[in-house]
């Protein structure tokens, strides 16, 4: 079943990211943009939500896998946030909602030895696409995984059915159609961090390329 709207009549939570709170919002080198430009490697994958899951596997006691069906019911926040992009554009006040990262990586307990996540994402043609971040960072409480943005579900473009979202780092590490997260033990570069993006990409420090 193709459901995109809340799974009950509430209103989910709104959560204020914390550089919402900035009295300058805009990061260093960053420009303001009103639109919302699309951009990844590769083409845009078409994920029917009948095929669609969310595998969560690793340096986890229980690894699952979340159909459509199960996914869409889970009990979701909307976060209220900023987007900057390490391309120099930044586009603020996004309301995005889904299920929180924290609420949904609860479900398969992490070994103690876990420390970094590598997000796998659904391809079109042009190949594997993946990027690494810490725990600390995937779990922020303004992390979430996104079926909508702005109260419409997210377009095929902006990563549906579903995107990370990790409002304190720069967007690339915000993973578009998400298949699987993979909970791993020492720090492991994805596919922009190979080609020399740094491996944590703060915006406030310009953490744009890898030094080494
Ligand atoms: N799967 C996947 N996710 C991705 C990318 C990608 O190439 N593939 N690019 C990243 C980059 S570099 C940016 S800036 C944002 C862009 O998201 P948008 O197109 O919704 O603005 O997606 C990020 N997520
Ligand atoms: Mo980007």
């Amino acid at each position: 079943m193709e459901t995109h709207g809340s799974p009950d009549c509430e209103v989910p939570e709104l959560i204020h990211s914390r550089d919402t709170r900035r009295a300058d919002r805009l990061p260093p080198g960053q420009m303001l943009t009103r639109n919302w430009p699309v951009l990844h490697h590769g083409t845009v994958p078409r994920i029917e939500t009948a095929q669609w899951s969310l595998t969560i596997d690793g340096a986890v006691e229980t690894p699952v896998r979340l159909d459509w069906e199960t996914f869409s019911r889970l009990p979701r926040a909307r976060v209220h946030c900023d987007i900057h992009c390490v391309t120099t554009w930044s586009r603020l006040d996004n309301v995005f909602e889904g299920p929180s990262t924290a609420s949904v990586m609860a479900a398969v307990r992490l070994l103690p030895e876990a420390r970094f996540v590598l997000l796998h994402a659904y391809e079109g043609s042009g190949g594997a696409w993946s990027t690494n971040l810490s725990l600390e960072d995937f779990l922020g409480e303004d992390c979430l995984f996104a079926l909508m943005h702005d109260g419409k579900p997210l377009t095929p473009h902006h990563g549906g059915p579903v995107r990370v979202v990790v409002p304190r780092l720069y967007f690339w590490k915000s993973a578009k159609w998400v298949r699987r997260v993979e909970v791993i033990t020492t720090d492991r570069p994805g596919f922009w961090e190979e080609n020399g993006y740094h491996m944590r990409g703060d915006p406030w420090r310009e953490e744009r390329y890898r030094a080494d």
